[in-house]
């Protein structure tokens, strides 16, 4: 499966005994319906432009849509192709078996791109040509690519589907060499704005007064969207993932009851108490409670997950969350003032059947696809955060693996303060004129880093892990005066 951006070509077959005036007169319908769509593109062209999501790569993202105008004469269809950021708009057209295939390509990109279909290619196109490219006749579906280094891997791809070639119409993709279970969306597709994404909200709200915080969780096994066009089981605590995030106080008492009304064995284990495992970390049958009750020592961010074997299985399918526990205000460690605080947690994501969820051998064999951060892939991409010049936020970060770790930077930023694992690395570093780039939390490691807006801008966070940055843990922060 595809994602297709932007419609495929909607044409009818010269020669069908269609008379010229009917056929003028739909096609004026697809220039007015080409015209309105474009006028969307604009409109959210400038809105993503205004959200300026340029990265560390250099790539710019733009959510965008548009109408494929084609032309048709006898066997022959022509298409208007624009190369948009890392995006062939639209990249999937539909022609009849035995189509003559022409494509008008045009670069509207800041950097050089190509388009290659079989054998027939563009060679590189400067940014503002456009260049025919002469397909071939097409008998059975084929996907094209830009080729310079890298761009096919990011989402450069385009679907010739041959409508009438019988048998599967998929085009033969790279999803069967790297995910035979399901599509992975391309880094291209990740960026688009698309149906049924509903960001997780990363704000950290103080911690609720009280010094006994109890909860009621039930464990379930629900179909989510986890990436785009991509909908899977997933297992929950309380009906999310990342499951809730707990917060209180050295000395407070957490009191979490869990009603396991999933298909198997889950449990939990919380890194912030320190209890017997026999006791608390005790599987829980189907249909059956547990109430899990420690105090919180020490101040910190601590993970928690199911403790079911395997357990890479069950935090892959998203029983995993954090506890923060606030140092004592009065003390050395106390937290600094700050303008707003966040909590990301950062993953990997494993693609799998929409009914199984996370396949067992994949993630044992450490063969994720995507990655996030709070489970979706570049959501801050598509839902940025917002801030003003002079702002200090405060991120915390909980790297709940499986497996990879985390090195998180923000890119047009340092660190004035980076707090680890129970202790400050460094604090307000600025006045000595020291800072930090990025932080390394390993899976299970958690801590937070402070920093200040001081220009406006569109400020990209990443894992730069790089390559896990290009599977999804990116955002952004669109800094305004
Ligand atoms: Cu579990």
């Amino acid at each position: 499966m595809s994602i297709p951006i932007g419609p495929s070509g909607k044409t009818e077959r010269a020669g069908g005994g269609r008379a010229t005036g009917s056929k003028s007169s739909e096609w004026a319908s697809w220039i007015l319906i080409g015209l309105a769509v474009a006028a969307v593109v604009v409109l959210a062209v400038s809105l993503t432009t205004s959200a300026g999501q340029s990265n560390d790569a250099g790539e710019t993202n733009t959510a965008t849509s548009a109408a494929a105008v084609a032309a048709v004469d006898g066997e022959t269809m022509t298409f208007e192709v624009d190369v948009q950021g890392m995006l062939f708009v639209p990249n999937r057209v539909e022609v009849p078996a035995g189509t003559e295939l022409i494509l008008e390509v045009t670069n509207s990109d800041s950097m050089q791109h190509d388009l290659q279909i079989r054998d027939a290619e563009t060679g590189l196109i400067r940014p503002g040509e456009t260049v025919t490219l002469e397909a071939g006749v097409f008998t059975e579906s084929v996907q094209g690519t830009c080729t310079v280094a890298g761009h096919e891997a990011m989402g450069m791809t385009f679907d010739v589907v041959v409508t009438d070639a019988g048998g599967e119409n998929a085009p033969a993709g790279a999803d069967a060499l790297t995910n035979p279970l399901a599509h992975v969306p391309t880094l291209a597709e990740r960026t688009v704005d698309h149906e049924g994404f509903e960001p997780f909200d990363p704000v950290l709200p103080p911690a609720p007064t009280g010094t006994v915080h109890e909860h009621e969780w039930t464990i379930t096994e629900e179909i989510r969207q986890i990436a785009p066009g991509h909908e899977q089981v997933v297992w929950l605590f309380d009906g999310q993932a990342p499951g809730p995030t707990l917060r209180g106080a050295v000395g407070d008492t957490f009191r979490i009851t869990l009603h396991n009304e999933g298909t198997m064995d889950h449990s939990v284990d919380f890194h912030a108490g320190e209890v017997n495992p026999d006791e608390h970390m005790a599987q829980i049958p189907v249909g059956e409670s547990l109430t899990y009750e420690f105090v919180a020592h020490r101040s910190g961010i601590w993970m928690y997950h199911c403790a079911t074997l395997p357990m890479s299985l069950h935090i892959a399918n998203g029983m995993v969350g954090a506890v923060v526990i606030d140092p004592p205000a009065d003390s050395d460690e106390a937290l600094s003032d700050v303008d707003e605080e966040y909590l990301l947690v950062a993953h990997e994501m494993f693609l799998g059947d929409p009914d199984v969820g996370a396949d067992a051998q994949r993630v044992s064999d450490g063969q994720y696809d995507l990655t996030g951060f709070n489970w979706y892939p570049n959501q801050y991409n598509l839902a940025p955060l917002e801030h003003r010049v002079g702002d200090t936020v405060r991120m915390w970060l909980m790297n709940v693996g499986p497996d990879n770790p985390l090195s998180f930077h923000v890119v047009g930023e340092s660190f004035d303060t980076v707090w680890s694992e129970g202790d400050y690395l460094i604090r307000d570093a600025g006045q000595k004129g020291t800072g930090s780039q990025a932080v390394s939390l390993l899976a299970a490691q958690g801590g937070f880093v402070e920093f200040t807006f001081d220009e406006p801008g569109t400020y990209v966070f990443v894992n730069h892990q790089m390559t896990d940055a290009e599977k999804g843990q990116r955002g952004s922060i669109v800094v305004t005066e």
